[in-house]
Formats: structure tokens, sequence, C-alpha cells
């Protein structure tokens, strides 16, 4: 089977290569897990990244901290991770606190986070990775901030509605992003090397302060065709289940559950996949042996399958039920 990798990965791959400590190791080889294609084709590379990986990290857990050139990643949990990013005082951090059990420090002078800092978001029957991180903005120009941004599978940008500075600051945050060569919203894609493309959304936050409305009407005209945008307040909680929503469809992602041939319908856990993700993807999640095995399978959902017979090129939607047969 060919490997079918992507130019992200050949990026990565190419970083790794020219690498010379063991922290840029490590974040290429972060990078090339993160954006190797997951298949059968690729298993033997993936096992191969995974084990240098866990050797690097081991010689790192060895090393003394030192103060300075501290590096801080976010191992990845849940159904995806979503980094939050802004200019400082956009409310990143109460966004956190309000989604998540997380308790990152809120205040309103600038540059009060700098530490990334993880929480669980639920949304329905699963959970999405929330990153609470320092302002994108030039005054905190560590790397690690940037690789964290790269390797997060979305972005919500987060904007102040009430700042007179809005459209000022979300420019500088862009600009920024475009240094690190992080390409956010539509738009023609950059194909030199090295540019990464970030699903994100373009998050009004304080919708109930001052001049919000006024200020998202003009966000709306000047970056409605470049990003969808969604008015929410981390203070008054307005517009924040729309975003546990919104951020669902960031990720880009199903949930699948499986039931056991003979047995009642229990839905449990569900397996997490790409969108587009045919039943052969879910069986070789499951079991590998299902790659080889499987002959069949029933699905129930979306009010159009009732157990109905489909076969390994089926394309899975979001909250089907499958029983697999071999
Ligand atoms: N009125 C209002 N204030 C907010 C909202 N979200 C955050 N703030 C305030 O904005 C300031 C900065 O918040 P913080 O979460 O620390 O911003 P960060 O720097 O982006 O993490 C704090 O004083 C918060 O209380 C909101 O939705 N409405
Ligand atoms: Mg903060």
């Amino acid at each position: 089977m060919p490997a079918n990798l992507t130019p992200e990965y050949m990026e990565a791959e190419r970083r790794f290569k020219a690498a010379t400590t063991s922290e840029e190791k490590l974040a290429a080889l972060e990078e090339m897990m993160a954006t190797i294609p997951r298949h059968k084709g690729t298993e033997k590379m993936q096992a191969d990244i995974k084990r240098r990986l866990s050797k690097l990290r081991t010689e790192q857990a060895r090393k003394p901290v030192s103060r300075a050139g501290i590096i801080h990643r976010v191992e990845k949990e849940g159904a995806g991770q979503v980094a939050l990013v802004g200019p400082p005082n956009s409310g990143k951090s109460m966004l956190v606190r309000q989604l998540t059990h997380a308790t990152p420090e809120v205040a309103d002078y600038p540059f009060t986070t700098r530490v990334p800092l993880p929480g669980m978001m639920k949304f329905e029957d699963i959970q999405i990775q929330l990153v609470d991180l320092p302002p994108v903005h030039p005054d905190f120009p560590e790397s690690w901030l940037y690789q964290i941004i790269r390797n997060a599978d979305a972005a919500l940008l987060v904007v102040d509605l009430s700042d007179p500075d809005l459209l000022e600051d979300l420019e500088t945050t862009l600009l920024q992003l475009e240094k690190a060569k992080v390409q956010v919203g539509a738009g023609a894609a950059r194909s030199d090397t090295g540019w990464l493309v970030k699903r994100s959304l373009l998050l009004g936050n304080k919708l109930d302060a001052g001049g919000a409305l006024e200020s998202l009407e003009v966000l709306k005209d000047l970056y409605g065709a470049r990003f969808e945008t969604l008015p929410v307040s981390a203070e008054t909680g307005q517009g924040l289940e729309e975003l546990r929503l919104s951020a669902f469809d960031l990720l880009e992602v199903i949930r699948v559950y499986t039931k056991a041939p003979g047995k009642k319908l229990e839905l449990t856990a569900p397996y997490i996949l790409k969108r587009g993700s045919r039943l052969l993807d879910l069986a070789a999640h499951v079991h590998h042996d299902f790659l080889t095995q499987l002959k069949y399978a029933r699905v129930w959902g979306h009010g159009k399958f009732e157990g109905q017979m489909v076969n390994r090129d089926y394309l899975l939607a979001d909250k089907d039920v499958v029983e697999l047969h071999r």
C-alpha cells in the first residue's frame, strides 16, 4: 500500500533531518506523528516514530531542568486538541476556566498566562482538549508557543470585542502566526515549504461589554470572508454552547459506536475517527485482525440505516452504530 504522505508530513520529516538539538528533534517528531496518514501502509513508519519519540523523551526526562530555555508542550487528550490563540487580555484564560475544570489565572493585565494549561471541555458524550496559552504577541517570542499551535488540531482565535484596538490586535496576532508559517482562515494555500494550515474560528469575546455589537459588525465586514465568526461572552456564558459545537466541527472528526453481534444496543464511548473515514478505517482501530477478516458490517444511524448491511468502503457518519462481522 502506498504511504500517501502529505506535504505537512514531508516538511516535518525535513525538519527532523535538519534538527540539531533534541528539542528540535522532539518537536519535529511530534509533528510527524500528528501528520502521518494513519493506515496500514504507514504502520511501520508510525512505530518507528513512536520508538524515536519515546527514546528522546526518556533522554529529556533525565536531563536537569534549566530555567532558561525551558520548553513546554502539551500531550494530546480526548477527541482533539484546540489551542486558544490571540492577543493579551482577550479572555482566553477565562474561556478555558468557564469551559473546562482547569483554573488558569485570569487578570486584567497582559501576560498573566506564561505557560500552557490544558483543560477538557465536554461536548455531548466526548471531551475536547482546550489549551490556554500565553498571548501571540511580539513581546512573548518563545518558539514553543508556536510549536504548540502548530501541533494542535485546530485553533480558536480569541479577540476582545470591547477593545478599541481590536483590529490592530488581531492584525498583530495574524502577523505573528504568519511569521511562524501558520496559515489560518480561508485563502489560497501557501505552497512554500514549512507552511501549515490550521483550521480556525474567530471568537469575538466579551459580547456583554460596551461597544461589542458594533465591533462584531466591523469584524464580520472585514474578516467574514476569511473566518467563521462566533460572538461569545466568557463572563455571561452567552454563545458558549455554540462554541462547544463549533469546536467539535472544527476538529472534523466523527463519533462511531460499536456493538457486538447479537448484543443489545448500548452506547459506550465512541471511537473518534477523521471525517471521511470508511468502515475499514474503523475496523483497523477496533482490532488489526479485522483488517483482513472483516466480511461486512451492519449499521444503525442517521434515520436511514436500521441494521443495514454495508461493505468495507462504507463512508461512516457521525453517530453511526456499527456491528462488525468476520
Ligand atoms: N466583560 C467581560 N470581561 C471579560 C470576559 N472575558 C474575560 N474578561 C476579562 O478580561 C480580562 C482578561 O482576561 P484573561 O482571561 O486573563 O485574558 P487572556 O490574557 O486572554 O488570558 C480579565 O479581567 C477578565 O475578567 C468577558 O466575556 N466579558
Ligand atoms: Mg491568559
